[in-house]
């Protein structure tokens, strides 16, 4: 059966056989004091208000039956699946596959590469592995949404304007029909969120929608 949640630009409507939740990067990394995002000079503070509301919303889609997929930005731990640009990005010391405080910044098996407690995916669940931002670059995401008949994706997690973003963007351009709920994504930058979120809604949907986990919670409880 078709739900409908309010949304800006208009309605979202969406079958929960044929949508997923796609939860990107809530990784120690990004959201813990002494991670890759506040080694980069952020305020990790501002990530912390996404994990309760998307926990709500996390389980609401496990109870609904949407397919839930996280992602976990990442890689090697040789490197050779990171470009020598994005390597060297940011002229600092501490780089992808330095020695941190939860080990190796941004390296898969790492602590700090691996989900925050709160969200922790459940046996059973997609957890994809991607070496970019978006979720659909070099890896099979396609490939899974197409076999389980997917066309929507509520987007989630961190960051707003850089993850999120990409892979809505990255989304649009191959289909799909994508929902931010901005309360259960965060940016480092207040500003940027705010204007990720416009941006995706903006001229008529050019991205897609953007609404609230409450009124998803409404329609999957
Ligand atoms: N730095 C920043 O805002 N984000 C990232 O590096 N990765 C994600 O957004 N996941």
């Amino acid at each position: 059966m078709a739900l409908t949640v309010p949304a800006s630009p208009y309605d979202f409507v969406f079958e929960p056989t044929r949508t997923a939740l796609v939860v990107i990067d809530m990784q120690r990394d990004f959201l813990e004091p002494g991670g890759f995002g506040e080694l980069l000079g952020n305020d990790v503070s501002e990530l912390a208000r996404v994990v309760a509301p998307l926990r709500a919303l996390l389980d609401a889609a496990r109870d609904a039956g949407l397919l839930v997929v996280h992602t976990r930005e990442g890689h090697r731990p040789d490197l050779s699946d990171a470009p020598p640009s994005k390597l060297a990005r940011g002229g600092g010391e501490l780089t992808i596959g330095s020695h941190g405080p939860k080990g190796r910044i941004l390296i898969r098996g790492e602590e700090g590469h691996d989900i925050v407690p709160e969200l922790a995916p459940l046996p059973g669940e997609v957890v994809l592995d991607k070496p970019g931002k978006g979720a659909f670059h070099a890896t099979d995401l396609e490939l899974l949404l197409r076999n389980r008949g997917i066309e929507r994706l509520i987007v989630t997690g961190v960051t707003t304007e850089v993850c999120v973003h990409t892979t809505v963007r990255e989304a649009n351009d191959r289909g799909y029909e994508c929902l931010v709920p901005g309360d259960c994504v965060g940016s480092y930058f207040p500003e940027f969120h705010e204007v990720g979120l416009r941006m995706i809604a903006a001229q008529g949907g050019i991205f897609g929608w953007v609404g609230h986990s409450q009124d998803l919670l409404d329609v999957l409880t």
